[in-house]
């Protein structure tokens, strides 16, 4: 890496991504096929590191689905922290707060890789203060079909675009699952999960370089395709359902199939609750649903879903993410 460790300036990196004087008249970054590839490896190594489930304390700024809307990225990332408003520096968020990015950083909008390329620097420059989960956008078949690659091959050419594509995702099947903040939160891209009967469920998705030997249950990673394992692919697509159907049974089930996304489940009120008290756990905050308003509790508010890609595809459908 000493080599063409010049052809990445992370701090020039930043600046160029993070101060944007005029959007009207924005010109288009530019980026070399090795800058991409050392912010992939960078990361990599960072995911490598982590826990399947990462921690945090709070306070920190908790950002939903992305989706490649840069100019919404740069303003969430820039707001200026209160609490360090009155020292004489006014710090902006980027530098100041702490992130749990609920992912979905990729596709769909127009700026995939300006988006990515910049969390994945912040992760780099301040590891302490980000979590970066992984969303069901970070996965392969995913990003293929839904815009990344594609915009990676416009920018770069097939050749090194198709590289690039590559590091990202090999770096994406290392990212965390899901975050602690500070104990008592759980955040996750998707939802529950049958299969998520403690917390220790996710801690042992982790290398197997790290497992305890008597560990019978250690899920490998890097995890390339989620549905390999029912906990991680629940982790990244279920979805909270009112469905009364579900309620009216009497043996009531928790989980039944997502026939929207057709793969993972989708889980009820008394699943959230359940969790929350088995879990030791006092709010579940996810992503991965539009919502127009930004936020939508549920189940008595022991659920929040958060959205941060505003007018995302025009706000017309609401049923897909
Ligand atoms: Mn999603």
């Amino acid at each position: 890496m000493a080599d063409d460790s010049r052809t990445l300036d992370l701090n020039e990196f930043l600046k160029r991504h993070l101060y944007v004087k005029n959007w009207m008249n924005y010109r288009e970054q530019s980026y070399t096929k090795q800058e991409l590839v050392q912010l992939a490896e960078l990361a990599q190594e960072l995911f490598r590191s982590e826990s399947s489930l990462a921690s945090i304390s709070p306070p920190c700024t908790i950002v939903g689905d992305i989706h490649g809307q840069y100019q919404d990225l740069v303003r969430l990332l820039n707001m200026r922290c209160p609490k360090v408003e009155t020292k004489k520096k006014v710090m902006t968020g980027f530098s100041a707060n702490r992130f749990v990015f609920l992912g979905d950083y990729v596709d769909r909008g127009s700026h995939s890789i300006e988006c990515i390329s910049l969390v994945f620097a912040l992760k780099i420059v301040y590891p302490q203060s980000y979590v970066l989960l992984r969303g069901n956008h970070e996965t392969r078949a995913i990003n293929f079909a839904y815009g990344f690659r594609e915009e990676l091959m416009n920018k770069l050419g097939e050749v090194d675009g198709a590289e690039v594509w590559e590091k990202f995702n090999e770096a994406f099947s290392w990212m965390p699952l899901a975050c602690l903040v500070g104990a008592r939160i759980l955040c996750m891209h998707g939802g529950l999960s049958p299969d998520l009967q403690s917390l220790d469920d996710i801690r042992k998705v982790s290398c197997l370089s790290q497992a305890a030997s008597h560990e019978v249950f250690q899920i490998k990673r890097p995890i390339v395709d989620v549905a390999t394992v029912r906990l991680a692919q629940d982790l990244l697509w279920a979805d909270p359902t009112s469905d009364q159907m579900m309620i009216a049974v009497h043996e009531e089930p928790l989980y039944s199939k997502n026939l929207i996304r057709g793969l993972s489940c989708t889980f009820n009120e008394s699943a959230v609750r359940d969790t929350c008290k088995r879990l030791n756990i006092q709010l579940i905050v996810r992503a991965h649903q539009m919502i127009p308003e930004g936020f939508k509790f549920f189940a008595d508010k022991r659920l929040i879903t958060i959205f941060s890609a505003p007018r995302y595809m025009n706000e017309t459908d609401v049923s897909i993410q």
